[in-house]
């Protein structure tokens, strides 16, 4: 299953069986029967959870579907009838106005924990609802407003071929009333608009010899196809010939004197030209398209606790936040997950520093004589020329080659009450971040540590829903995963996270460029 399905929209869905949704919620975790195209509400069958709500500033967004493809990945369920539509009116558009989100309190629960009728045909929870209002119509965003029902104006080759309302569901008037401090959804303004799903724990792929699960569909283990000026290295996957060697302190001379001083060691990155993005991953990795980007360097790492504390101590940086914020968060997530903020760890100086908002990061790049990478340059460094998945090459993510959440994290989520999926079966040896460069065996092509996993860093691009659309600057690109992912498809080189500036994560640090 792709990650778009595991994360559907449902605005396809009768009103009555999305209001179903929402009754539901209130009872306890959803349990469905799913297979990537038909969601069943198995209504009789119940999880031993609870949702919480989250509640975040209104948000409004517009998705656009141009084709098939699209139209199976943002709308997977009830597709098939929507086909039709899609043929005839070139365009089918989402308008959403989002107020918070149900967050199921356990994601990893098994088969054998289900209670009631019909359990034995359930395949997948719903482990979160984004809520909100919603028009779903077909036809071109800009034609839902001054242009509305008109059909064949414009003399250009894509004429306008009209509007029609599909489905729609609350009031995007009355949700502006909401704010991050609300307790459950606004009157008016509490439809689901797309649910996220996770896989019963005991669900398991079954893959022939050869092949491995990832993500819920068989990959080849192995790949040892290399791109011309690379090789194949057993455990490392495809690396470059030659591996610049990294820049000696003394370039760092040249730099501005707001520096102070080169920190850190840096790889440079010769100039070359790849395929950016993804046709198998989230919508915001479309369209793949070919990127020159021009030699540079980049940190070998990410930015770690001592490096960071340096900038402090010569009057450059803040000290780094001990908590974590953003918009919505829960005081209860707060006082629980804070704890794995390492600023002012004294035992976690080699690890990545965390908990830091963009401005943080930028104003620790520029001190050293350096900037935040743009995420071009980013994914350029962790995938090289090769249309590689993940920086050590193909093979699925496992406990050598990155610091993700396996068997350790989702013990140390389980002694603080929280009930966590792994990504994989194994422990990694680091519950929440690892010392930086602890897992050589998924360098990048050109030799960066934990450009997969450990934290996500910050980029200095602004964040798009796609490539085709322009960027904001109310949220800047993260790149690469995190100490706490569950799921392959989010430390896949191609895969971007909208982050916005003011947050702190436990899970999100940064590396600079130059
Ligand atoms: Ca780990
Ligand atoms: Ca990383």
């Amino acid at each position: 299953m792709k990650a778009s399905q595991r994360k559907p929209l449902v605005v396809a869905w009768r009103g009555e069986d999305r209001a179903a949704l929402e009754t539901q919620a209130r009872k306890g975790l959803i349990v469905v029967r799913y297979d990537g195209c038909e969601m069943e509400v198995l209504s009789r069958c119940t999880a031993p959870a609870q949702y919480q709500y989250a509640a975040n500033n209104p948000q409004k967004s517009t998705e656009s579907i141009r084709n098939e493809d699209e139209l199976y990945a943002a709308v997977p369920i009830g597709a098939a009838r929507l086909e039709g539509k899609l043929r005839q009116f070139g365009e089918l558009t989402v308008k959403m106005t989002m107020v918070g989100r149900w967050e199921a309190a356990k994601a990893d629960v098994r088969k054998s924990e289900l209670q009631g009728a019909e359990c034995e045909r359930a395949t997948h929870v719903i482990t979160g609802m984004t809520v909100g209002a919603f028009t779903f119509f077909a036809g071109a965003a800009s034609e839902d407003s001054a242009g509305a029902g008109v059909a064949g104006v414009g003399a250009g080759a894509k004429a306008s071929r009209g509007h029609e309302e599909l489905s729609q569901a609350g009031d995007p008037s009355q949700c502006e009333s909401a704010s991050d401090q609300d307790k459950e959804p606004v009157k008016n303004c509490s439809a689901v608009i797309r649910v996220e799903v996770a896989e019963l724990g005991d669900v398991q792929t079954v893959c022939p010899p050869g092949t491995q699960s990832q993500g819920g569909k068989c990959v080849a283990s192995v790949d040892t196809s290399c791109a011309a000026g690379m090789h194949f290295q057993a455990g490392r996957g495809c690396v470059a010939n030659v591996v610049a060697q990294p820049a000696t302190p003394a370039a760092a001379a040249t730099s501005p004197p707001l520096s102070g001083g080169a920190v850190g060691q840096m790889v440079r990155i010769p100039a070359g030209t790849f395929n950016m993005g993804s046709n198998d991953g989230a919508a915001d990795e479309k369209p793949v398209h070919s990127v020159r980007v021009a030699s540079f360097e980049m940190d070998l790492t990410e930015v770690t606790v001592a490096q960071y504390a340096a900038c402090v101590s010569k009057g450059g940086c803040q000290p780094a936040p001990t908590t974590i914020d953003w918009n919505g968060i829960t005081d209860e997530k707060r006082r629980i997950f804070s704890e794995a903020c390492n600023g002012n760890r004294s035992d976690r100086q080699n690890h990545p520093v965390n908990c830091v908002t963009w401005n943080q990061a930028n104003t620790y790049c520029r001190w050293a004589g350096k900037r935040l990478p743009t995420e071009e340059e980013w994914e350029y460094a962790a995938r090289g020329t090769d249309g590689r998945t993940y920086p050590w090459g193909n093979g699925a993510p496992g406990p050598r080659l990155l610091n993700a959440c396996g068997s350790e994290c989702v013990a140390w989520a389980r002694e603080r009450g929280r009930s966590w999926a792994a990504m994989y079966q194994a422990d990694d040896g680091w519950a929440t971040t690892a010392p930086v460069g602890s897992y050589p065996s998924g360098d990048s092509p050109f030799g960066l540590h934990d450009m997969a996993g450990n934290v996500w860093e910050w980029t200095a691009s602004g964040y798009s829903a796609d490539y085709s659309k322009n960027r904001t600057t109310n949220a800047f690109v993260a790149r690469g995963g995190r100490w706490d992912d569950d799921a392959p498809s989010y430390v896949r080189a191609a895969n971007r996270s909208g982050v916005a500036p003011t947050n702190r994560g436990n899970d999100l640090g940064f590396r600079c460029a130059r």
